[in-house]
């Protein structure tokens, strides 16, 4: 399966910082378009795919952070490359629908904005990995800082950090920047979500998005 293969389904990013809601958020989703009718696969990155969740744990231990950003943004195309062939194309080929829990915004934003990599290797990357496989729909969860790491140390309660929650204010504040920024350069693909809220309100905002921009008959290429 490559880049250029058939695809008939409809592809959903969910996007932002630590204790966003993204997993949340996928799974909440998931349901509603199954409700509807649809076959949904919800899936992740870095992971998704057995080869990939194999690089997710190496990725997320630190091993590859004092090689630098250059390195974990390899890894993490590597991974991308295995996770669109082994799950997001055949699921797209066949017409389901795919969620997904972080995709090549993460890489633009953690390793391009914040690792200061040339958005030329980023572009190159991403075109490498993803071919015509973008997202139809970006949806960025998007929250003050304090808030999305209050939730995500109260979720971790006293396991160990990862590479990325060891990370401090700062790096999160430019993480935030960094999204919102690819949201204000690509409106047509992305939402941006008011993640502050209840979860079910979110689930709602969401749910309207998809609806308006996939769903209604309107939309370019209707499900
Ligand atoms: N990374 C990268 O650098 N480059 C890349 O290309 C890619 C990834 C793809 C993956 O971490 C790390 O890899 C990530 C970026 C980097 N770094 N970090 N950190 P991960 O997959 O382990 O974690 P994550 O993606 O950051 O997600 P998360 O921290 O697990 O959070 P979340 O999925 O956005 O949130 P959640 O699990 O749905 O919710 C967090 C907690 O808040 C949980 O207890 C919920 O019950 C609670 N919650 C959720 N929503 C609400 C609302 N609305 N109100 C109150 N409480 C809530």
């Amino acid at each position: 399966m490559n880049a250029t293969s058939a695809r008939l389904g409809r592809f959903i990013t969910l996007e932002g910082g630590e204790g966003a809601g993204k997993s949340t958020q996928s799974r909440l989703l998931a349901e509603r378009l199954r409700l509807r009718g649809f076959e949904c696969v919800t899936t992740r990155e870095p992971g998704g795919s057995p080869g990939a969740e194999r690089l997710r744990e190496i990725l997320l231990s630190g091993a590859v952070a004092p090689l630098g950003a250059t390195a974990e943004a390899l890894l993490f195309t590597a991974a991308r490359i295995d996770h669109l062939d082994h799950t997001i194309r055949p699921a797209l080929a066949r017409g389901a629908f795919v969620v997904c829990d972080r995709f090549a915004d993460s890489t633009r934003a953690y390793q391009g904005a914040l690792g200061n990599l040339d958005p030329v290797l980023i572009r190159a990357l991403e075109h490498t990995a993803v071919g015509r496989t973008h997202p139809d729909l970006t949806l960025i969860l998007d929250l003050p800082v304090e808030v999305g790491l209050a939730r995500a140390n109260a979720r971790r309660g006293d396991a160990a950090a990862d590479r990325f929650e060891r990370e401090g204010q700062a790096f999160h504040e430019g993480l935030r920047k960094a999204f919102l920024e690819i949201a204000a350069q690509e409106p047509a693909r992305c939402a941006v979500i008011d993640a502050s809220r209840s979860v079910s309100e979110i689930a709602d905002l969401i749910w309207a998005a998809v609806e308006s921009r996939l769903l209604a008959p309107s939309a370019k290429g209707v499900a």
